[in-house]
């Protein structure tokens, strides 16, 4: 991840390296990785505490790009937004177009451009939510930039990773990019109205993810047609009425 491509150093000092690495720049990536890590691991905790004394139910959004999270997002805030507070924040190396697809819906949105970094981190979501001043007993949706690989090391305090593979991409997903799937506890298959022009197994895809993580949870649906919707927005309201009593009763 990261410690491969540098994005977690400085971005203005990024650069990619084309040579060889010697034994003693090898072990400074190494540990340059692991002090990311572990200061990203604080921020994440705060904002963990931060959310759970909030009764705030974050979800962390990856996948690669182009799989269907922020239609999933819009379709999923015009169903569920007159029943809860939800903010958005978008995290994308460059343009605001999906903070203004989310905007367009009328709930709050912030965009974060991470410019070379490939994934977003715990610090700056902390910021985010301050700006953003997400309500108390609300839904926070954190659309991760599409990668699968680097955002699955970053956690950024969410309840949950959900990972969302459209029905494109091929059924192998889960096992060749299996860090992510295992970082994730939901898996949304999603673009399943297109299943009859594609050569994707989805059952093979579902024993892949298993493989990998036996206690995921996976959906089937068609974010733009509607197909299984009514799964998705269950599991999902459930989840937030969850973390809002939790907060009520503390
Ligand atoms: N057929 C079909 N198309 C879909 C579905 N969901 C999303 N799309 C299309 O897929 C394309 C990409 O959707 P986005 O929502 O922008 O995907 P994304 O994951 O947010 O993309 P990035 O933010 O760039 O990673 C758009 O043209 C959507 O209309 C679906 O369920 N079925
Ligand atoms: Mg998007």
């Amino acid at each position: 991840m990261c410690g491969i491509c540098g994005c977690g150093q400085n971005n203005s000092e990024h650069t990619h390296h084309h040579h060889q690495h010697t034994h003693g720049e090898t072990e400074r990536l190494v540990k340059v990785e692991q002090d990311l890590l572990s200061k990203n691991n604080r921020y994440a905790e705060q904002n963990r505490q931060y959310f759970q004394q909030h009764g705030i139910f974050a979800l962390n959004f990856v996948s690669s790009p182009g799989s269907g999270k922020t239609t999933l997002l819009v379709e999923t805030i015009k169903k569920l937004q007159q029943q809860f507070a939800i903010a958005v924040i978008e995290g994308d190396q460059q343009t605001t177009h999906d903070a203004d697809r989310i905007r367009a819906t009328g709930a709050a949105a912030l965009q974060i451009n991470t410019g070379k970094a490939c994934h977003l981190d715990a610090h700056s979501i902390g910021h985010a939510v301050t700006d953003l001043k997400v309500p108390d007993s609300s839904f926070l949706a954190i659309e991760n930039v599409g990668n699968l690989v680097c955002p699955s090391g970053f956690d950024l305090g969410e309840a949950h990773k959900v990972v969302v593979l459209s029905v494109t991409e091929g059924d192998d997903k889960p096992l060749k990019y299996s860090d992510m799937f295992h970082a994730a506890d939901l898996m949304i298959i999603n673009k399943i109205d297109l299943l009859p022009y594609v050569d994707f197994d989805v059952e093979h895809c579902i024993n892949y993810a298993k493989q990998v993580n036996p206690n995921i949870e996976i959906l089937q649906i068609s974010a733009t047609k509607g197909d299984n919707f009514d799964a998705w927005l269950g599991w999902l309201s459930g989840h937030i009425f969850a973390q809002k009593l939790v907060k009520d009763c503390a």
